[in-house]
């Protein structure tokens, strides 16, 4: 198994923490910050959280080159649900493609991004901010079952629960980690419209890719896009 989580770099505050990883560093290494004065989502958007507040960190990963590089944010949404669940004993749930929710709230979001042949892995997880400090429809462990958490314990419960999720990853695809993705499918049986397709989601196939299902029976699978859903 990888080890991950090092070498680790701490800062207080920086931009973004995709930013400062180095690519020259071997797989695993980290980088882990108290704020982000930009924080990045996917498609040019941002991640915000005040100071102190959130589990912030980017990862490095080296993946052989047949795999699909974007699906390690869905493996990296599995791993995060497999260490809330096991640190909250809550039910978690994958939002297509890259967000964690609990309680219907986004708790957590992933970013895979491609850069020198290997892929920086950012995950955000809503730790301590209070209701007001959230943007809409998002929630934190604080908010959302009146806890706290510690984000250092956290942290090493998902880079334990990712080391084992990306070495079955690596050997046999989102097959292999299928366990951990189908039955908390957020989206499906819900009524989805991706990049104009327009349907009732049915699974995230095995290419990570969401299959809807439209009126007329047809089946699309949508590879990638923003999604708007019934709540
Ligand atoms: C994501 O993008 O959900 C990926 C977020 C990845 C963040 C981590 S933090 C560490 C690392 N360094 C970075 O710079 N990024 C990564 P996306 O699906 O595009 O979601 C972005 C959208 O989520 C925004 O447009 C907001 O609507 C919403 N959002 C922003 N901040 C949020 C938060 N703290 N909690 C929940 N939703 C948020």
């Amino acid at each position: 198994m990888p080890r991950l989580g090092e070498p680790r770099l701490d800062v207080d505050s920086c931009e973004s923490t995709q930013l400062l990883v180095d690519t020259s560093l071997p797989e695993g290494a980290v980088v882990v910050a108290g704020h982000q004065t930009a924080g990045r989502g996917r498609l040019g958007r941002t991640w915000e959280a005040p100071p102190g507040t959130a589990l912030l960190f980017s990862l490095l990963l080296k993946p052989p080159a047949e795999r699909r590089a974007a699906e390690l944010s869905l493996v990296a949404g599995i791993a995060v649900a497999d260490a809330l669940e096991h640190l909250l004993g809550l039910a978690v749930q994958i939002k297509w493609p890259n967000d964690v929710m609990l309680r219907r709230r986004k708790v957590a979001g992933c970013l895979a991004e491609a850069r020198d042949g290997a892929v920086v892995l950012g995950i955000g997880v809503n730790v301590g901010q209070a209701a007001d400090e959230l943007p809409a429809n998002a929630g934190s462990i604080r908010t959302l079952t009146g806890r706290t958490a510690d984000r250092e314990e956290l942290l090493v419960a998902i880079l334990d629960a990712l080391a084992s999720r990306y070495v079955d990853w690596r050997a046999g695809g989102l097959d292999a980690v299928y366990d951990g993705l189908g039955p908390r499918d957020f989206l499906r049986g819900r009524r989805v419209s991706v990049n104009g397709v327009s349907g009732v989601a049915s699974m995230v196939d095995s290419d990570g890719r969401l299959a809807i299902t439209a009126t007329d029976g047809t089946t699309v699978a949508v590879e990638s896009g923003e999604v708007v859903y019934a709540r």
